[in-house]
């Protein structure tokens, strides 16, 4: 009765795709959500990772921009969820989290697979409820555990706050399963009733705080649009550094011409999260800068920012010398990008960000891995408008990658009939979300997602960082760049995902086709270091 009552109000309050993992302490919630699926209320999907199923409820909530929610055992599999869990606070993502749990008094009795699962994401949690045991046929429990799930959906979905991840966790007592001859369709039948109309049992109403800020655009401007930038019109006509989350903006600024301006007011939008030279300008005392947006945790790692608010309250004009001066240090970085790479003979990921832009189209969506392939992206763009981008950038993971691109692709081709989905990330980022492409025989599968994957067989921005100078060469291929020496394309075999090894060029036509695939392509770490630093002194010159 009370996980069908939770599943019951989950739908009511709005979620409509769940990722399982099987066990035994939530076989109740297991049965109810079979019967929701067969019913068509909700999309279920079932995996074995938990760390995987994460991500990939991630990827849901992202793709529908409503809360997801995941399902699994008490124990090790609750703690598997932490890594989704922070990154979906720090970037803001509705994602439930519904964990079994064991009856309190069995906590520290030596019971198996039981641990304290209250408070156990700690303060990443927008929300923590802990549902209480059910008694048979006290109906009074019905609005406590509607009213509970309400609670954990609203502040998912940000209520009074950014949305972000909320545990709610369902202690059960035997008997696990309905009684002899209850069917899953009849259990899930017998549900203490929901409001009548079918909607929420508490529906909580959604506001918004809005804090102008007056900002003088007389004086030289650039807007830094970060990880999760809402649109600005009133700030289009400000040359703006974009990365490639912050959606498609106009009067763009190629991130390295900023060595050649020196602007002297920033404004931030979303949370800037990919380039140094950002990160240099925000912490310049000579610099005014104002960050605009919702969040109380408002970026500001230098803390040097002036104002925050909401929105910008504009006055003046972007001076002409100024929009002049900025489109001209744009161009000269991005000629000096494109002509580096056409005299680079051999393929880094730079060359199969620059073929994968050029290929997308509008009403795709990307999904790109931490590491150099968001950056080489940001350096190569610009991507076509009205390709909508996602990446993990709260916390900047490599890992859930492969997880959430399938969550977006399954919530984006569900939304779009005949839209694509595509993915960029590196081998090693690929690699440790290997458990991903383990999809059941009777999951829903992405209808086009195609996953490029650049192998240049390790971590090939360490190349780029302190430790790949060449002082460190003796430790750095074991300790930084860890090449695996795996064979991509058999691990693809083995699951049976079609996987096709091309070259940089040859990635738009190799993007064709149909269902979950890999696209594979060779790429070499060795020279990139030189080729940043080529890169970075044409755009300065
Ligand atoms: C979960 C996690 N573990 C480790 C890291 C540190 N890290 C950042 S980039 C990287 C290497 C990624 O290599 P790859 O995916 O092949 O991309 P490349 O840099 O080669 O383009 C590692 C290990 C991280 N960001 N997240
Ligand atoms: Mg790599």
């Amino acid at each position: 009765m009370q996980a069908a009552v939770v599943v019951d109000e989950l739908v009511r309050c709005g979620v409509r795709e769940v990722v399982l993992c099987p066990g035994s302490r939530n076989a109740p919630l297991a049965l109810a959500l079979a019967a929701a699926d067969a019913a068509g209320r909700l999309r279920l999907h079932v995996r074995l990772d938990e760390r995987g199923a994460g991500f990939l409820a991630l990827g849901l909530a992202l793709g529908t921009d409503r809360p997801a929610a995941v399902v699994m055992t008490s124990g090790t599999a609750v703690a598997n969820l932490g890594p989704a869990v922070l990154e979906a606070d720090h970037a803001g993502v509705p994602l439930l989290v519904l964990s079994a749990d064991r009856p309190v008094e069995l906590v520290g009795t030596g019971a198996s697979q039981t641990i304290d699962q209250s408070a156990l994401f700690g303060r990443a949690v927008r929300a923590d409820i802990t549902l209480g045991l059910a008694r048979p046929d006290d109906e009074s429990q019905n609005g406590r555990w509607r009213s509970a799930v309400c609670r954990a959906v609203a502040a998912a979905a940000g209520h009074g706050g950014p949305a972000g991840p909320v545990q709610l966790d369902i202690p059960l007592a035997e008997p696990l399963v309905p009684g002899p001859g209850v069917t899953t369709s009849q259990a899930a039948a017998e549900v203490w009733p929901g409001r009548s109309g079918g909607g929420p049992w508490t529906a909580a109403q959604a506001g918004t705080h809005d804090a102008p800020v007056p900002v003088d655009l007389t004086v030289e401007t650039v807007v830094i649009a970060g990880h999760g930038a809402g649109p600005a019109p009133e700030l289009a006509a400000v040359p703006t550094v974009a990365e490639p989350t912050a959606g498609a903006r106009e009067n763009t600024l190629h991130p390295l011409a900023l060595g050649l301006l020196a602007p002297r007011q920033v404004i931030v939008l979303g949370r800037p999260t990919l380039h140094r030279k950002v990160a240099a300008l925000l912490a310049d005392p000579a610099v005014r800068v104002i960050v605009l947006g919702a969040d109380p945790r408002w970026p500001d790692v230098p803390g040097q920012a002036a104002r925050v608010g909401t929105r910008a309250q504009v006055r003046g004009a972007v001076p002409e010398h100024w929009a002049a001066r900025c489109a001209r240090a744009d161009a000269r970085a991005r000629e000096a990008t494109a002509q580096v790479l056409a005299e680079t003979d051999s393929p880094t990921g730079l060359h199969v960000a620059a073929a994968l832009s050029g290929a997308l189209r509008s009403g795709d969506r990307l999904v790109v891995g931490a590491s150099n392939p968001i950056r080489d992206l940001a350096l190569t763009g610009p991507i076509p408008p009205g390709v909508t981008v996602e990446s993990n950038r709260g916390v900047a993971g490599i890992d859930g990658v492969v997880s959430t691109a399938i969550g977006a692709a399954l919530a984006h081709d569900r939304d779009v009939p005949g839209a694509r989905t595509v993915a960029l990330l590196g081998d090693l980022t690929f690699l440790h979300d290997q458990t991903a492409l383990v999809i059941g025989p009777g999951e829903p599968r992405p209808k086009d997602l195609v996953l490029v994957v650049a192998d240049d067989d390790g971590g090939g921005i360490f190349t780029l960082l302190e430790q790949g100078h060449p002082r460190f060469a003796d430790a750095f291929e074991r300790m930084f760049a860890a090449p695996h020496g795996g064979d991509l394309p058999a691990l693809c075999r083995a699951h049976g995902i079609p996987c096709t090894t091309v070259t940089p060029d040859q990635v738009p036509a190799a993007l064709a086709g149909e269902g979950l695939r890999v696209v594979h392509v060779h790429t070499r770490r060795d020279g990139l270091r030189e080729m940043h630093a080529r890169i970075a002194d044409a755009a300065g010159r």
